[in-house]
């Protein structure tokens, strides 16, 4: 055989494609995505709208690369941020070649805004029920069997995604229906995505664990300096709120609140990025920016 059959062949038995995970807010979209990466690239935080952008993880191995997507929770818009969330979603089914449908036994019903969205969907579905260390075999089997007559998919498959149990399921049932394809992204390469997007997610994180009610909602990251230097990372970052009173709490007294979002919020960027890191961070009012399309635009909310 000519050595060039010999690529072919290998080229051909290379498999990749576009796995776009969705699903209510809150059911484990982002803890999955991290399990199966082995990286923690999604933000997790016990609240419903955490992910607000459609963040691309790549699983690279010899033989096959899924590039997945984790998206913001499917939800009834009520802001234009709200909006642009759900045009995330709806680009990261429209350009799949499997859906990655997440579900977890908080609803005892099939939702069917969920399903009125996946009709719309041409490729394989597997759905994932997870959270299963929270439910019963009987609960589970009852899901199993609702989904499997509501939108025949190729599989179903319970996890938990916390605990990494049975979530190489999801990728062996994967591997059956991706198409054969040579690589989409370099195989070093973990996402698309920017060191800085992490780094202002990393601070939104801890905003949305430090703080409840409307606080992490109204608050959005730009990151205004982010500088390599020989022995550190320089990073400055603006925290936005959407009312001045807002300021005050994120601030907090004599500072002490601020203080603790930048040093849990630099060890982590520090263990991400591998390096040192000096992070200044500021807080601003943008009155109302959920609701304004311009400053979204700016803060990268745009398909
Ligand atoms: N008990 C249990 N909790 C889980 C499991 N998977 C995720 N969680 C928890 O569920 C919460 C939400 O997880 P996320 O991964 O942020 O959920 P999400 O679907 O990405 O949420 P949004 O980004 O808001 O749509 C976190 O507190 C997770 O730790 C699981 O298998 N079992
Ligand atoms: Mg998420």
């Amino acid at each position: 055989m000519q050595p060039g059959n010999t690529f072919t062949f290998a080229h051909m038995s290379h498999k990749s494609g576009f796995v776009s995970i969705i699903g209510k807010p809150n059911v484990g979209k982002s803890t999955l995505m991290n399990q199966l990466l082995g990286e923690k690239l999604s933000i997790v935080t016990p609240k419903a709208q955490t992910t607000r952008h459609r963040i691309k993880g790549i699983l690279n191995t010899e033989d096959y690369q899924v590039v997945f997507s984790d998206t913001p929770g499917i939800l009834e818009p009520h802001y234009m941020l709200h909006n642009k969330m759900m045009d995330f979603v709806e680009a990261a089914l429209n350009d799949a070649d499997a859906i990655l449908l997440i579900n977890d036994l908080s609803e005892a019903y099939l939702d069917e805004m969920i399903i009125d969205q996946l009709k719309k969907v041409k490729v394989p579905v597997i759905v994932v029920i997870n959270k299963v260390d929270l439910s019963t075999e009987n609960e589970i089997n009852k899901l199993i069997h609702g989904w499997k007559k509501a939108i025949k998919p190729h599989a179903v498959i319970p996890v938990s995604a916390l605990n990494n149990f049975h979530t190489e399921q999801i990728i062996e049932a994967l591997l059956e229906v991706l198409p054969a394809s040579p690589p989409f992204y370099s195989k070093e390469n973990l996402s698309d995505l920017t060191q800085r997007f992490f780094v202002s997610e990393i601070i939104r994180e801890k905003i949305f664990l430090q703080f409840e009610k409307e606080i992490p909602y109204s608050t959005e990251i730009a990151i205004e300096e982010f500088k390599e230097e020989k022995n550190l990372t320089r990073i400055r970052a603006i925290i936005y709120v959407e009312r001045s009173s807002q300021k005050g709490i994120i601030i907090g007294h004599k500072g002490e609140a601020l203080k603790k979002i930048g040093t849990t919020a630099r060890k982590d960027m520090e263990k991400f990025l591998g390096k040192k890191v000096f992070l200044e961070m500021h807080v601003k009012v943008e009155e109302d920016w959920r609701k304004k399309d311009s400053v979204l635009k700016r803060f990268g909310y745009s398909v």
